[in-house]
């Protein structure tokens, strides 16, 4: 399934359990009083974020998350049981936005927020017994839960973010940066399609990169790109092919213009050459030049790397 950054969803709390009718009947009890008891409430629908949830896709077929109803109420004055929250698990990162508003940002793992309530529970005719009638056969029924649309929108905590025009050696780096099991899990097929891997720092500190494909040769963003996703990375690691003929100068302001409405204030920026071993000669405006074949230049990337998340630190 293509890693999904955007779905709308439809929650609806459960219906509160009915109030019950009844009235005493024992053998020795000829005119037993009202004995019907309450509904229980609705359960809520509760969106917990979880580690083990990577994107949205999961919510392109599940659109639709009710929470269990109430327990109705019974003879003998028993009320219904509550019903159970339905938990929704959405990655870390979701923000949830109800009308337009954002109502939530579910950053870490745990992170919950109620979207939807259950509806209260019904009255049973026990309640309603009182001085001037003693058989009540009044019931009020459960209420339904509380409906909403949600739109969930998610941004990545990524650290660090590969940009650049296409064939600039943006997945090329992120395996020699991060390791290539990494690279090749979620999503192989797409050009399009986001990968990730984790650099550490001496401390053991894990930084997520993340290699965003999302320009096309002119430097405009292609559609369905993510490139939403530059919205937290506080370090673009902006490639340039060493080996193309036209102007460094030229393809990065490309580039960058085409990144500049997902950037945000404080973003840092490492230019680096890449094929550095194919190249004639070095390109000018490259804070590091690498190769990905003999692995000259990647440590001298990784420790500007490291620095600027470092300096940037949230
Ligand atoms: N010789 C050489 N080839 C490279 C290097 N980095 C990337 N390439 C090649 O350049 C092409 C484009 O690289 P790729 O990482 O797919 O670019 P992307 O489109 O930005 O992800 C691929 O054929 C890579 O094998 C490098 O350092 N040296
Ligand atoms: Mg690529």
């Amino acid at each position: 399934m293509p890693f999904t950054d955007r779905a709308q969803i439809n929650a609806e709390g459960g219906m509160g359990g009915m109030g019950c009718m009844s009235f005493r009947r024992e053998p020795k009890i000829p005119k037993g009083g009202p004995d019907g008891g309450n509904g229980g409430r609705g359960g809520r629908v509760v969106l917990v974020a979880d580690d083990q949830v990577t994107d949205l896709s999961r919510f392109r077929h599940q659109v639709h998350h009710r929470a269990p109803n109430g327990g109705h109420g019974q003879g003998k004055a028993r009320h219904g049981h509550a019903g159970t929250d339905l938990m929704v698990a959405v990655p870390p990162g979701t923000r949830v936005i109800r009308d337009g508003h954002v109502i939530a940002e579910l950053t870490e793992p745990g992170d919950s927020v109620p979207v939807a309530r259950g509806g209260n529970g019904g009255v049973g005719n026990k309640a309603f017994k009182s001085s001037t009638n003693q058989a009540p056969r009044t019931t009020v029924p459960g209420a339904p839960g509380e409906e909403a649309w949600l739109t969930l929108e998610l941004r990545l905590a990524v650290d660090a973010a590969l940009v650049g025009l296409p064939n600039s050696g943006k997945s090329a780096l992120l395996v020699a940066l991060t390791g290539a099991a990494a690279v090749e899990a979620p999503y192989p097929h797409s050009t399009l399609e986001p990968a990730f891997g984790p650099i550490e720092d001496p401390d053991g500190h894990l930084f997520l990169i993340i290699d965003l494909p999302g320009l096309a040769a002119d430097g405009t963003p292609r559609r369905d790109a993510h490139l939403e996703q530059l919205e937290r990375a506080r370090v673009l690691i902006h490639c340039i092919d060493a080996t193309d003929p036209e102007p460094a100068a030229d393809r990065l302001a490309r580039a960058r213009e085409g990144l500049e409405p997902f950037l945000h204030d404080g973003v840092q920026e490492i230019v680096v050459a890449t094929r550095a071993d194919e190249a004639e000669e070095p390109v000018a405006e490259a804070d590091v030049s690498v190769d990905t074949q003999t692995g000259t230049g990647l440590d001298a990337l990784r420790e500007r790397l490291l620095a600027a998340l470092l300096a940037t630190a949230r």
